[in-house]
């Protein structure tokens, strides 16, 4: 009796697996249950493959059954279908630019959680900014170098590189990041595929390398730079010089067969100059209220000191949800009727600058 239960058990746990291995969602490419840019590191490592086309193929996010396995497999197993992102039999860049880039950030199910490979400072490989602009101005431009893996330290084996970029978006209004096509990663030529994802309100900038000829490079130096825009007033600073923080956070490298390599994060402080006369920014957001939050059906945004000017609402990727301009009020009450429940980010212009402010509608 007990061992036709076991077997029984076993057909039930076995067949739920195929049911849930049988579909995937387009731009999960790993599979954990979540788009992003370690989805880009996947595509790249099939880069070039060729497969079975998926029946009624769309990159709308949704479950999409695999009607016919694909004959390879990543190291961990995972069959190659799930990097075919739109299901048109082979497996490139337009994986990446549409089904990842369009569902970024979006989960089913019960994620797992990408595992990073943040080392040991002194021991491990280092990621590095390095500033090459000196002291930085309003509205000015900065390139900082982000350099991976250095003399005595190089990378072996290296596929692909996943990090996040931490800045203030409140002062740094813009922001890019290039590979350079001479660096070491790209062998002399074209040999790497990029993604970079940005959320202006939040301050994260994602960013993914991935060669895509699933040969593994080995060496140290410049990958590439980034390009900062300051914004051109910043408020609420009672310095004349300030300092801000930018920083690199969840690092994911890999060598062609998933092993991950240890990398050292660095931040970079950069002084932005002359930068006068304006008010404390504890004071100026201290008079910003926002009631309820979380919110249902509305909320109210009130300001005691100066009027409010606008109020955008963007979503958890940074897209513009909705928009009220041309107002001068001190209070003013804001229906959500027609929204998803989830995070949102207010930016409130009042005349003394700009706030913005994490809501959660329930
Ligand atoms: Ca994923
Ligand atoms: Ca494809």
């Amino acid at each position: 009796m007990r061992s036709t239960l076991t077997i029984l058990l076993f057909y039930f746990c076995s067949f739920g697996n195929l049911l849930n291995a049988q579909q995937l969602w387009p731009g999960d490419a790993n599979n954990n249950g979540e788009v992003n840019v370690v989805d880009v590191l996947f595509v790249g490592l099939a880069y070039g493959e060729t497969g079975p086309v998926r029946d009624n193929a769309s990159i709308n996010w949704q479950a999409e059954d695999i009607t016919t396995f694909w004959t390879g497999t990543f190291f961990n197993g995972l069959n190659h279908a799930y990097a075919d992102c739109d299901g048109n039999g082979l497996i490139d860049k337009d994986d990446i630019k549409n089904p990842i880039k369009d569902n970024y950030g979006l989960t089913h199910g019960v994620v797992t959680p990408d595992v990073f490979s943040n080392g040991t400072g002194g021991l491990d490989i280092p990621l590095k900014l390095i500033n090459t602009s000196g002291v930085g101005s309003l509205s000015g431009s900065m390139d900082i170098d982000i350099n991976l893996g250095e003399t005595g330290n190089a990378v072996n084996d290296f596929y692909g590189i996943a990090f996040s970029i931490k800045y203030d978006p409140n002062i740094i209004d813009d922001l890019e990041f290039d590979v350079d096509p001479t660096s070491w990663i790209e062998n002399g030529s074209d040999e790497t595929h990029e993604l970079s994802i940005k959320n202006t309100v939040t301050g994260n900038y994602d960013i993914a390398i991935v060669r895509k000829d699933q040969t593994p490079i080995s060496g140290f130096g410049t990958i590439g730079k980034l390009n900062i825009i300051i914004e051109d007033i910043v408020v609420g600073l009672v310095t004349a010089d300030t300092t801000i923080q930018i920083s690199i956070e969840n690092v994911k490298m890999l060598s062609p067969d998933l092993t991950d390599i240890p990398v050292v994060r660095d931040s970079v402080m950069i002084t932005i100059e002359n930068v006068t006369g304006l008010k404390s920014i504890s004071d100026f957001r201290s008079n910003i209220e926002i009631n309820p939050n979380p919110f249902s059906d509305f909320f109210a945004v009130s300001s005691e000191s100066s009027s409010i000017k606008s109020i955008h609402l963007y979503n958890l990727l940074g897209e513009l949800v909705s928009v009220q301009q041309g107002l001068r009020t001190n209070e003013i009450t804001y229906s959500t009727d027609g929204l998803d429940r989830g995070i949102y980010f207010v930016a409130i212009e009042t005349e003394e600058g700009i706030v913005t402010r994490k809501l959660i509608k329930n």
